[in-house]
């Protein structure tokens, strides 16, 4: 029988529920991750269930996030992240050995398995044919203690690739061309799942270019075959045992199907302050450029790095640009550095950092005021540089490494003949730099600091109930609206009552103080709420501030599963023209909500002033019963 290769690794991961789009399905997970800013949460959830020790295959804490330590607190989180990883059995990955997303696909991936990560680049590792998907910190920690992982079937897209990149055109020109034509809701509900002839010349991290950004799409997550550029590269890496071939069987009944000619893609970039904004970089082309950014979990393999230090061979950067190479990991480092790819970087007058993912995320490298910047990472959001009212475009690092030398947008055709970059045959495998976990009959105590402030409890769902609008906002919110990342925030990770302070600032400066002793409310939004980061801190902050209620004319995946997680009623209008009737500080009214949330109830009846309008709840049995009882844990605690 034809069967999608998505298909293949579920029905062997699944423990409940049938393969059917918009059914709930349970899966087995094999590895998880996390990420240092959402970690801190993620292991504080996990250490309140009580389990001995972590039970996927797998089990990986990376700290890439915030490396600037510029006071106690970040150093206390990464301390208490590699006490918490050697006292459950878990993987820890140091500060300065790289971005998760890359690590992972270098270091553990492997066709055919499962992975969760509290980030949402994780499906980064479909480039290696894993099945990932980015989560919040509670569904990482769930899967942790050996749960498996809920999820809504998606559609499955099949994107066919064919002919092959031309001179100057990489594998994030093909992620744009998929973005410009379906945006940022174009995925949502789908995986994407890659073949075609074009494979056999796209090597392991090209794909994971294209996984990371599937992202960007709303896509659930992305996935290639594994076939022999899987095999040369888990090869090159040392672990040709980790290799299986995996391929859709027969001609696969794909849900829909993209088709992209690579022969005809050319160099194209994303303006602000939105991934899909694209155009081909020579519609954009004359822009004066004043910062470059080279790296990224989506651009800083070893190719991307090399491609930029040739290109700057003998060249000089154009005065007015400061160039940054964050390069994806360690091992990315030392390879570039045994090529000689390093020198021409540094000659060229490149600063480097350590691997990590800072200005990414706002940790650092802020652009100037009107300053534009050029960066191959996976995200524009307004403001999430650092900087308001920045100019972020996102690009490949040929095109990036190009505005660098001339000084303005360019097409990096210009930049005359491609240098050839062939990888290495084997990677230099540092091997000294993972910490794996030590065995378990030896005593770890877990160091935590101040900063690292305990769970609340959060109370369960009334019969009735009742609050007042406190935000209404437009169409695409992401989660650095609702809570912003940057480096006076990201140290707050593992403090709710501080963070909180900031949620929804980027929408209003006073929401925090606003709503404050005025008990419950709701966040009124348009289309695709809630895109981008996994941090479920955008949930957990509002709902710490009282918010009970979001309704919203659709929401994006991980954020809706946070929102779950911490007992914030999911809605959705059942008319989009009510919108119209919520204006900030009208009384709103859930009559019965309880009762009828419980009985499965697809719609609910809701007052707004005096009128009475529908709205929709499409939610499992499972989410009904965690939502009334106030969220996850305290429907564990309830068990
Ligand atoms: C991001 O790219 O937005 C982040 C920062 O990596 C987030 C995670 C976070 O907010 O900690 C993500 O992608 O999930
Ligand atoms: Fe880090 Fe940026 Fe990737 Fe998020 S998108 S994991 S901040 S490099």
């Amino acid at each position: 029988m034809a069967k999608t290769i998505v298909e293949q690794i579920m029905a062997a991961h699944l423990v409940s529920g049938e393969l059917v789009p918009g059914a709930e399905v349970a899966l087995n997970i094999d590895h998880t991750l996390t990420q240092d800013a959402t970690g801190t949460l993620a292991y504080l959830e996990f250490e309140a269930m009580g389990v001995e020790r972590a039970k996927p295959e797998v089990a990986v804490s990376y700290v890439d996030h915030n490396l600037l330590q510029t006071d106690f607190r970040n150093a206390d989180d990464h301390r208490f992240l590699r006490t918490v990883a050697a006292r459950y059995g878990l993987h820890f990955s140091p500060p300065g050995n790289g971005i998760s997303h890359q690590v992972h696909l270098e270091r553990f991936s492997a066709p055919g398995k499962t992975l969760i990560g509290s980030d949402s680049h994780t499906p980064t590792a479909g480039g290696a044919a894993m099945l990932a998907f980015g989560a919040g910190g509670l569904d990482v920690a769930l899967a942790l203690a050996g749960q498996p992982f809920y999820l809504t079937m998606p559609e499955i897209l099949g994107v066919r690739l064919e002919g092959r990149l031309p001179a100057w055109v990489s594998a994030k020109d093909v992620i744009l061309e998929l973005l410009r034509r379906l945006t940022v809701k174009g995925g949502r509900g789908k995986i994407l799942e890659f073949f075609g002839p074009a494979l056999r010349n796209l090597s392991v991290p090209e794909r994971a270019s294209i996984t990371n950004m599937g992202a960007e799409l709303g896509a659930t997550t992305s996935i290639f075959p594994s076939d022999e550029q899987t095999r040369r590269f888990l090869a090159m890496q040392g672990r040709l045992e980790d290799y299986r071939p995996l391929k859709a069987q027969g001609r696969p009944p794909y849900h829909g199907q993209e088709e992209v000619n690579l022969d005809r893609l050319e160099p194209l970039i994303a303006c602000p302050s939105s991934p899909d904004n694209v155009v081909p970089v020579k519609d954009a082309a004359g822009a004066p450029v004043d910062q470059v950014l080279i790296g990224s979990c989506g651009n800083s393999s070893f190719r991307d790095l090399m491609v930029a230090a040739q290109a700057l061979k003998g060249r000089r950067l154009h005065p007015r640009v400061s160039l940054e190479i964050n390069p994806g990991s360690l091992q990315v480092l030392e390879n570039l550095t045994l090529a000689g790819g390093l020198l021409p970087l540094l000659e060229a007058g490149a600063r480097v950092m350590p691997p990590g993912c800072w200005g990414c995320i706002g940790m650092g490298q802020a652009p100037g005021t009107g300053a534009v910047s050029v960066r191959t990472f996976p995200r524009n959001f307004p403001g999430r540089s650092g900087t308001k009212d920045d100019k972020v475009y996102l690009a490949s690092p040929e095109t990036a490494v190009a505005a660098a030398i001339f000084g303005e947008i360019v097409d990096p055709r210009r930049l005359g003949d491609y240098p050839k970059v062939a990888p290495p045959r084997y990677f230099l495998v540092n091997g000294r730099t993972l910490v794996a976990p030590p065995p378990p009959d030896e005593k770890v105590e877990v160091l935590r600091g101040p900063n690292i402030v305990p769970f609340p409890r959060l109370s369960p769902l009334p019969e009735t109930w009742c609050g007042e609008v406190w935000l209404k906002a437009g169409d695409n919110v992401t989660t650095d609206d609702i809570l912003p990342a940057g480096s006076q925030i990201l140290p707050l990770r593992s403090n709710l009552p501080a963070i909180s302070r900031y949620a929804f600032t980027r929408l209003d400066p006073d929401f925090p103080e606003r709503v404050q002793g005025r008990g419950e409310g709701v966040i009124v939004g348009g289309e695709n709420y809630g895109q981008g980061s996994s941090r479920e801190h955008a949930a957990l902050a509002p709902r710490y501030l009282g918010v009970r209620v979001k309704l919203v004319k659709s929401f994006a995946r991980i954020h809706l599963a946070n929102l779950i997680n911490f007992g914030i009623l999911p809605l959705t209008f059942e008319n989009p023209q009510d919108y119209a009737l919520f204006d900030l500080g009208r009384p709103v009214a859930l009559p019965g909500v309880r009762k009828l949330l419980l009985s499965g109830a697809e719609r609910l009846p809701l007052q707004i002033g005096d009128q009475e309008i529908w709205v929709r709840v499409d939610l499992t049995s499972r989410q009904r019963r965690m939502l009334a009882a106030g969220g996850a844990l305290n429907m564990a605690r309830e068990r």
